[in-house]
This record gives structure tokens, C-alpha cells and sequence, in this order.
């Protein structure tokens, strides 16, 4: 049986949620120039070039340092308005109530509470606006689950400071974690510090432009002292916290037998994934790390104390997202596919989303057992589902049954790992309970909710919830404690 007080629940992010993104005296992230897009046309962020003139640069387009992020007034930004929780938190916990969430997880937009992200005082809007959702929540007794930061770089920092280049930004984010875990004592118990650790890359999550391996390697030091530091104070404030680390499950198989696939399916779980959990669970870079870094001439440069924070940074449990795995490959000539942001060849025994996501349940037991053997450690899967169009019928039901199947044979996996295999496990809150704004590309129309947002790719719609098939499903899987499947 999965655990009595089991955390049934749902998951979103501030910039493909909120919206408001100036209202409540908030400031501008590096999301917030961010463009709509597609399947084909990737996200692009709005710069002024050296004549004045508005670019358009996908964040792996390596940018001058004097460009400044701007927004065209012209321009749909989909972080800007989102799905409007901002305005409709009530209408929407009420509903995640009614499917009987246990937990919630959501992230707090960073520079709604510093807007410029270094100033000595928080905005006292922003945090009474985190205290009404909180508030919502516990009243119908729906535990809140915060993610410190999820995608989120205030402008302000990378435009002056390159963000996590700097050293000076771990103070910054200090200054940010010592005012939630104050301001929310006693009402958040359940914290993460950096969603997908292992996926932070270009200006949008790292604020860096023309970013180098270096300055990758120090940016990511940097974050890893963050959250250790985090770690630290959040259980000083309040013994109670439980601070985990938020790491993308890249799971891959090798493509055959050949030791030779083997070995670089070891070696691309280990760069990919298994340093940052290293790091943030055994409170030391592994000798591998080490030794990349040295093969790629990086050169970290550290404080004196910087080891010694983080051995006393561990976090207490591991929360990751799972949607599919991949298949590495040593064949030259091996067809592509895309999963994950990572480049791999195609697995023939598994069917893909329509947005070429492998579909892997057995891959999410296999998951938590390789997690749950490494490190033991608690684990909580804090995202998990299907992006998929969905279709509204006349009389308005929406009948998403891949949604279904695509859960259901996912928690079939993950119950055997609890069950049959002893796993520890905290909770499971599929991603986008409410549709949202998709991370990769933008696009509306990639739907993960159970409830459905009337609104297109363009921000057209009236913003209505509508409870798909899912929802009814859900609830009682809920109910029945994941019996009824
Ligand atoms: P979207 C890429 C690969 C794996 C997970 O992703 C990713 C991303 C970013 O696109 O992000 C996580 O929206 C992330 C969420 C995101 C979700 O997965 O591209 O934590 O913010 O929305 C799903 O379909």
C-alpha cells in the first residue's frame, strides 16, 4: 500500500501559470521576453541589438554582452498574461479541492518578491499575495509544495551581473529564501530549491550570455552552494522544513549489448543526471566530475569554505519529473529522436506523444529503483504526464482517455515500486493539473490538465476551466487511495 498520508496532488510553475507579470509592483524575469512557438519554431527571446533595434535569439544563439532584454509591445509573451492564476487562485484551488488534491506544487515567482532580485527589501504585495494562496490551500487542507525556483532569473541579475555567473546572485537568493521560509513558517513545510537542476542551461535559467563550458561549470557551483546554503537555513528557521532537491529523471538505455553502448549510457546518466544529485544528496562532487571538468580544462573557482557547505547541504529528499526515457546509442548512422532536449535514437518498443515523447511507464519503477538504490533518500514525483491537443465537444465535455491511460500505466509502475520493491516514496503530482503554457515551446495547445484552460497559442480565449474526462478519474483515484484504477 502506498503510504497513508501519500500526497496525491497536482504541479504547475509561476511563468507558465501566474501571469500578472506586472501587477503587484512585480519585475521582469528573463521568461517574460520570452515568444510563443510551436512544434518546429522554438522560443525566442526579444534583445535590443547595438542600433536600437528589436532581435529575436533563441537562448542557444550565443548574445553580446550590451545586448539588453526587452519586450515589443507588438509581441504575444505567454509568460505575461499565462493562465491567469494570479486573478483566478480561488476558482482554481477550489477545483483541486474538489478533486481531492492532497498537495500542490507551485513555485513562487522570484521577483515578485525582490523585483529587481538584490534589494535589501522584499515586496510586501508579493508576499501577501503567496500568503492568500497558501491561505486557500491549507483551508481545504491541501498542503502546499514550493519550489524555490523554477525557471526563474530576474532580468535585473542577468543583465548586471550575468546571474549565476556571479557569486554575488547566492546571496541574492539568500536574501529570497530567508524571506519565504520566514514569512511562511508554519505554513509551507515542503520545499525544492532548483527545478531540474540538471536541464539549467542559456540565458533564460542561467542568465549568462555567451555561455562557455566554464562558465556553465562555475554557474552550476554556484547554484549548488545556493541550494546547499538553502538547505542550511531552511532548517534553521524551522526544523519541521523538508528541503529537496528537483532533478530531471533522464533515464536512457543503452541501444544493445555492446559494452561500448553500455559504457556511454553510464557516461551520459552520469553527466546528465547523476552529478547533480551526487552533489546534492552526498554533499561532494563525485571523482567522475572531477574528472570531466579536468578533461574539459574547467577551472572552478571556489571559496575556502565551499566544500564544507556542501557537505552540510544535503537535501532530505529527491523530487523529479518523469515523462519518458531515451536510448543512447554508438552507431554513427542511428535515426534521431527527440525526448527530453536530449538527442537519442529511436527505442522500436515504445510509442511516442504526439510531441515525439517516448511513452515509458516500466521506465518510471526502473526509475525510482535506480534513485531509491543510489541514495536512499525519499522521493517524490513532482511531475509526470502527457502533452497532448485535446478536443472540446459540443456540449463542452472533453474526452482525453490517452490522458487517462497514459496515468494510469504510470502509477500501475509506480505502485509496483512501492509495493513490490520497497521504495520510499512521498507523493506523485502530475504536471499541469490545470493546462498551462508549455516550458519547451510555448504553445498552449500542448495540454497536460486535467482541468482545460480555454485560451490558443496566440493568448485568445476566456481564460474558462472546464473539467476534462481526466478530472472525474482522477478524483477517484484519489479517493480510492490508487486502488481504482
Ligand atoms: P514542456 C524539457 C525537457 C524535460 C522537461 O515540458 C522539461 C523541459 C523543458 O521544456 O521541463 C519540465 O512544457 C519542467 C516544466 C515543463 C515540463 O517539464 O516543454 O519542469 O516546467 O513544463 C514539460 O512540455
Amino acid at each position: 500500500m502506498l503510504k497513508e498520508n501519500f500526497l496525491w496532488g497536482g504541479a504547475i510553475a509561476a511563468n507558465q501559470f501566474e501571469g500578472g507579470y506586472n501587477e503587484g509592483g512585480r519585475g521582469l524575469a528573463t521568461s517574460d521576453t520570452k515568444t510563443n512557438g510551436s512544434l518546429t519554431r522554438k522560443r525566442k527571446h526579444s534583445f535590443l541589438d547595438e542600433h536600437n533595434q528589436i532581435i529575436y535569439l533563441h537562448e542557444s544563439e550565443w548574445i553580446s554582452h550590451q545586448y539588453q532584454a526587452v519586450i515589443d509591445q507588438d509581441i504575444y509573451y505567454p509568460s505575461h498574461k499565462a493562465v491567469d492564476f494570479y486573478h483566478c487562485y480561488k476558482e482554481d484551488i477550489a477545483l483541486m479541492a474538489e478533486m481531492g488534491f492532497k498537495c500542490f506544487r507551485m513555485s513562487i515567482s522570484w521577483t515578485r518578491i525582490f523585483p529587481q532580485g538584490n534589494e535589501e527589501k522584499p515586496n510586501e504585495e508579493g508576499l501577501k499575495f503567496y500568503d492568500q494562496v497558501f491561505d486557500e490551500c491549507l483551508k481545504y487542507g491541501i498542503e502546499p509544495v514550493v519550489t524555490i525556483n523554477h525557471f526563474d532569473m530576474p532580468i535585473y541579475l542577468a543583465q548586471h551581473q550575468d546571474g549565476w555567473l556571479s557569486r554575488q546572485t547566492i546571496d541574492c537568493h539568500l536574501r529570497y529564501c530567508q524571506t519565504l521560509f520566514e514569512r511562511y513558517k508554519g505554513k509551507v513545510k515542503y520545499w525544492m530549491t532548483f527545478n531540474e537542476i540538471n536541464l539549467l542551461r542559456g540565458y533564460a535559467t542561467l542568465g549568462i550570455h555567451e555561455m562557455t563550458p566554464q562558465k556553465y561549470y562555475q554557474a552550476l557551483h554556484h547554484i549548488f552552494i545556493a541550494s546547499a546554503l538553502t538547505v542550511q537555513l531552511g532548517h534553521q528557521i524551522d526544523k519541521n522544513n523538508q528541503i529537496g532537491m528537483m532533478l530531471a529523471n533522464i533515464l536512457t538505455y543503452p541501444e544493445s549489448c555492446n559494452p561500448q553502448d553500455v559504457a556511454l549510457e553510464l557516461n551520459v546518466s552520469r553527466r546528465l543526471k547523476y552529478l547533480f544529485a551526487d552533489v546534492q544528496c552526498r554533499g561532494y562532487y563525485p571523482s567522475y566530475a572531477l574528472k570531466l571538468m579536468e578533461k574539459e580544462n574547467i577551472q572552478l573557482v571556489k571559496e575556502e569554505s565551499d566544500d564544507q557547505i556542501l557537505k552540510n547541504g544535503c537535501v532530505d529528499y529527491i523530487g523529479f519529473s518523469y515523462y519518458n526515457s531515451g536510448v543512447v546509442t554508438t552507431r554513427e548512422d542511428a535515426g534521431m529522436a527527440l525526448g527530453n532536449g536530449v538527442q537519442m535514437a529511436h527505442n522500436p518498443y515504445l510509442k511516442e506523444s504526439a510531441w515525439k515523447w517516448p511513452i515509458d511507464p516500466i521506465g518510471l519503477r526502473i526509475s525510482l529503483n535506480l534513485l531509491w538504490d543510489r541514495y536512499q533518500k525519499p522521493l517524490f514525483i513532482v511531475e509526470n504526464g502527457l502533452g497532448a491537443e485535446d478536443h472540446v465537444e459540443e456540449d463542452g465535455s472533453i474526452h482525453d482517455d490517452y490522458r487517462i491511460d497514459y496515468m494510469r500505466d504510470h502509477i500501475i509502475e509506480m505502485k509496483k515500486a512501492v509495493e513490490e520493491d520497497g521504495v520510499d516514496l512521498i507523493g506523485y503530482t502530475p504536471w499541469g493539473c490545470i493546462d498551462l503554457v508549455s516550458a519547451g515551446t510555448g504553445e498552449m495547445k500542448k495540454r497536460y490538465g486535467m482541468i482545460y484552460v480555454d485560451m490558443d497559442d496566440e493568448g485568445k480565449g476566456t481564460l474558462k476551466r472546464m473539467k476534462k474526462d481526466s478530472f472525474y478519474w482522477y478524483q477517484k483515484v484519489i479517493q480510492s487511495h490508487g486502488e481504482e484504477l
